[in-house]
């Protein structure tokens, strides 16, 4: 713009007639380099030197013509204030070309920059359209966070129950493995025992086979001896009993009995005293008081307790300590009477 007014500056000396206003005008300011288009050095020179009232510089050295203005000096003069004319005119045009042009870029800048405004106002937008929605979901990422951390602790505090869950399902395991192998030890054991024992048992079957068969035997043989009998003896509840047919006292009877392997009777049940009672005979029984008075024993040294006394008796009327069983019934047919006495006597088979 300073080179535009320099410009207008210049045109308007001119057309006022002062081709040196222009450099009056022009002597204490900046002269753009822009202008260098107007001042050529040597113009300029001559300008100033015509100006000055100098003559232009003369290669050929006249003094006269400078000093008086000839007519081919103002004829060069005239041409040259047309080429300037026609150079400022120019310039004009350029400057109006540049301007416009410059104008144009400015407003097409302008545009830009609006343009660009805009896009920076609406990317701004959108920036703190991010911001708000990356500061909620940072927000969100926080609670989320917080709500790990929470949930971390509680899988951190599980995890550790776990794992005093498992030592002690290892140590169980262990114990159990112990306890099974103390088991498979025992079971092994029990198999061989039970294999012993099978074989005992084996054993004991032939055993029993065999005792089965001796039993068979000997019962063949029982019931021939049992249809034949020794000679005297009879057969009553698995028990042998020997009935004498004479008579002795009850020492003498004793010791018959005795000497055939056998006692006086010893009366244990209802049924024995029952059959004793059938025979229907005075015999002597295994029963004495010979020991103390009224104190009645059996032959083997135990005590009576279940007797079958006839009426009064034992009576001992006549020194009487030694048991007989008399003709009676059987609820009661004992009685005390003397040793002495020669009586039949039933003998019982020793067990
Ligand atoms: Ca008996
Ligand atoms: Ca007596
Ligand atoms: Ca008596």
């Amino acid at each position: 713009m300073e080179m535009s007014e320099n410009i207008y500056t210049n045109i308007d000396s001119i057309f006022e007639g002062d081709p040196c206003g222009r450099r009056a005008a022009n002597r204490d300011e900046d002269i753009n380099e822009d202008s260098i288009i107007f001042q050529d050095s040597r113009d300029a020179a001559e300008d100033d030197d015509t100006c000055m009232g100098r003559p232009a510089a003369n290669p050929s050295g006249s003094k006269s013509l400078g000093r008086r203005p000839s007519r081919a000096g103002d004829v060069c003069w005239g041409l040259l204030c047309v080429l300037l004319l026609a150079g400022i005119i120019s310039l004009g045009f350029y400057r109006n070309t540049v301007m416009n042009s410059y104008k144009d870029n400015l407003t097409k800048e302008k545009n830009q920059l609006e343009t660009s405004n805009n896009n920076l106002t609406t990317e701004r937008d959108q920036l703190q359209t991010s911001y708000k929605n990356m500061t909620k979901k940072r927000n969100q990422l926080q609670v989320s966070y917080n709500k790990l951390r929470a949930k971390s602790s509680q899988l951190q505090t599980s995890y550790n129950i776990m794992t005093k869950e498992r030592d002690q399902l290892q140590t169980s395991y262990n114990t159990v493995n112990k306890e099974r192998d103390q088991l498979q030890t025992s079971y092994n054991t029990m198999n061989k025992e039970r294999d012993q024992l099978q074989t005992s048992y084996n054993n004991l079957a032939e055993e029993i086979d065999q005792l089965k068969t001796e039993r068979d035997l000997l019962q063949k043989r029982f019931s021939g001896l049992k249809r034949a009998g020794p000679k005297g003896w009879t057969l009553f509840q698995s028990t042998w009993y020997y009935i004498s047919s004479e008579v002795k006292s009850w020492d003498e009877s004793r010791q018959d009995c005795n000497e055939r392997g056998a006692d006086l009777v010893i009366i244990n049940s209802k049924e024995e005293q029952t059959f004793l009672t059938n025979l229907n005979k005075r015999i002597w029984i295994g029963l004495t008081d010979k020991d103390k008075e009224g104190t009645w024993k059996w032959v083997d040294g135990t005590p009576l307790t279940t007797s079958y006394w006839m009426g009064k008796n034992p009576d001992n009327k006549m020194e009487e300590d030694c048991a007989e069983i008399s003709i009676g019934p059987v609820e009661g047919n004992w009685d005390d009477f003397s040793c002495a006495t020669h009586l039949n006597r039933i003998c019982e088979q020793k067990h």
